[in-house]
């Protein structure tokens, strides 16, 4: 499957290590479009005009494109909460996970039926229902 990675870039790299080993955890049997998302170096997160409409046309064009969402939600990201909306309208399957000892997620989301969400309380876990997620 095609499976779009979204986590926080601009909200804040707190987890963009957990990203990096959940996206090489899922291209074990999976391509990620996003592997980016798990990129640690840091000056490719700041914003420049032009780069930034290539990103937006781009990441757009791949959620489209994508069989399943998948988005780590632990740390608040606005351009993750619009992927999210976006995925929702092109129908694309969305699962959230999230550490729920972390943080309390959107009502946005939890309040949103069409999204599934994977509240975990460790490392462990998640790959547990990353795995039940990817059959
Ligand atoms: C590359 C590696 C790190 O940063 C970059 C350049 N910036 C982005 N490249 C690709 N996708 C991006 C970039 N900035 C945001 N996004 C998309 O929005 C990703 O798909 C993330 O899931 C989401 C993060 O949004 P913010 O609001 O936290 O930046």
């Amino acid at each position: 499957m095609k499976i779009y990675f979204a986590g926080s870039i601009r909200g804040g790299r707190t987890d963009a290590e957990l990203y990096q080993r959940m996206i090489a955890y899922i291209q074990r049997r999976h391509t990620v479009l996003t592997e980016h998302v798990g990129d640690l170096s840091k000056s490719k997160t700041e914003g420049l005009a032009n780069r930034d409409k290539a990103i937006y046309e781009q990441d757009t064009a791949w959620l489209r494109e994508s069989d399943l969402v998948i988005a780590e939600c632990t740390t608040p990201s606005l351009g993750v909460g619009y992927e999210l909306a976006y995925a929702e309208k092109y129908q694309k399957p969305v699962h959230i996970f999230y550490d729920k000892s972390r943080t309390k997620i959107s009502a946005m989301l939890s309040g949103n039926a069409y999204f599934q969400l994977h509240p975990y309380r460790n490392e462990e876990e998640l790959y547990r229902f990353l795995d039940e997620v990817l059959g």
